[in-house]
């Protein structure tokens, strides 16, 4: 027979879909081109490489899909692997964790995948967003869906991808910081907004954590800066040693939540810490090569939202950030080989790069399931 999404972990969203966890299988990664160079330093040309490193560090390990606007394609194409897919596609920035589909699966009457495209609004809108426009980014996840052909399934509640995980059991994790600031969606509660994961994403308990990241004010505090699921029943925590570091109260805060709950399966939660790099700040330098334009300003001395757990979890690897700290880039490999022993654990130097525009190589990916053609589940 069959399995079923509920058997397979999740219980089936509105239209009998659910999300699946990161580590399942995936048909393809997909990733933006950086270029705004109000957002990426030195013409976005340092920013490049590192999405160039990202990219082809994911394509050993499954198919890469790389869009980038008309003016940077050839620029694009010259610079990834010829094995990694770049095609055209207009952007205002390129996170596409944050303006792509949330990918689902269903599996009645055949296992299907399908694509949440939720609205977006530049993490806060005009007056606390990113960036004052964001009419092309609000189609990415229509355009990845038509181009794969993958029915899409529209929502009016703004969301970010990063701004949730799932466990595939069931369970979903995010923080109060975002999904309830009132930049998003000022006109629900927080009752509303948690129906609306359940049926969408096919989870049963979402687990809120108050804060993200220290210095993520980008975000509002996305999830993927301070907590990630290893495998169902288990997490990793940003965390710090350090009790005079603004982190330590939120790392605190979070894991005293973690503690005192249970997921959907009715789990006690193992929680890792992950120590966070620095804490590292925006140089002179750096800011100086940023073009004060549209986007939100970008300022010598600003504390970077700079943490471990914002990995990509591809088919058989993880492909981690690494800062040039060598002391907790060395423990971070360490803690994630041990989480995840089964998986090669890649690692990409020159993080910083994503990091001094707001994200990190989580914030940039966004992988599309696969099904194995002619699946059956015992
Ligand atoms: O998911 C992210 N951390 C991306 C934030 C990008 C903000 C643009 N400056």
């Amino acid at each position: 027979m069959r399995k079923r999404a509920m058997d397979m972990g999740g219980t089936p969203s509105l239209h009998g879909y659910y999300m699946p966890a990161e580590w399942e299988p995936h048909s393809q990664c997909w990733i933006g081109w950086p270029e705004r160079p109000d957002n990426w330093r030195n013409n976005a040309v340092p920013g490049q490489s590192a999405f160039t490193r990202v990219a082809s560090a994911i394509s050993k390990f499954e198919p890469v899909t790389v869009c980038a606007s008309a003016a940077q394609w050839e620029n694009a194409r010259s610079q990834l692997p010829d094995h990694v897919r770049v095609i055209e596609m207009s952007l205002n920035d390129s996170w596409f964790r944050n303006t792509g589909p949330t990918f689902v699966i269903g599996n009645s009457p055949e296992p299907k995948v399908a694509g949440i495209d939720w609205k977006f609004n530049s993490w806060g809108g005009i007056d606390d967003g990113c960036y004052p426009d964001w009419s092309l980014d609000l189609l990415v996840a229509q355009k990845i869906l038509a181009t794969e052909k993958v029915p899409r399934f529209p929502h009016s509640m703004i969301l970010e991808g990063g701004s949730i995980h799932v466990d595939g059991e069931g369970t979903c994790l995010t923080t109060a910081e975002c999904l309830l600031n009132k930049n998003r969606n000022p006109n629900m509660t927080k009752e509303e907004i948690e129906d609306q994961l359940k049926a969408y994403l096919g989870v049963t308990k979402i687990i809120w954590l108050p804060r993200g990241l220290y210095g993520d004010d980008d975000t509002n505090g996305h999830i993927d800066n301070m907590c990630c699921f290893v495998k169902p029943g288990v997490v990793l925590l940003s965390w710090t040693d350090d009790e005079t570091d603004p982190q330590y109260e939120r790392a605190v805060e979070a894991l005293t939540v973690l503690c005192n709950t249970t997921d959907a399966k009715g789990r006690k939660l193992e929680v890792i810490k992950l120590h966070v790099p620095g804490p590292l700040y925006m140089t002179e330098e750096e800011a100086a090569g940023i073009t004060q334009d549209d986007a939100k300003p970008r300022l010598a001395g600003t504390r970077l939202a700079a943490s471990y757990v914002n990995f990509y979890i591809a088919n058989g690897a993880i492909i981690a950030p690494q800062f040039g700290d060598q002391k907790w880039d060395d423990e971070a490999v360490h803690v994630l080989s041990k989480a995840f022993p089964n998986y090669e654990v890649v690692k990409i130097e020159g993080a910083r790069e994503i990091v001094l525009a707001g994200g990190n190589i989580h914030c940039i990916t966004q992988q599309q399931p696969h099904i194995p053609q002619g699946h059956v589940q015992p």
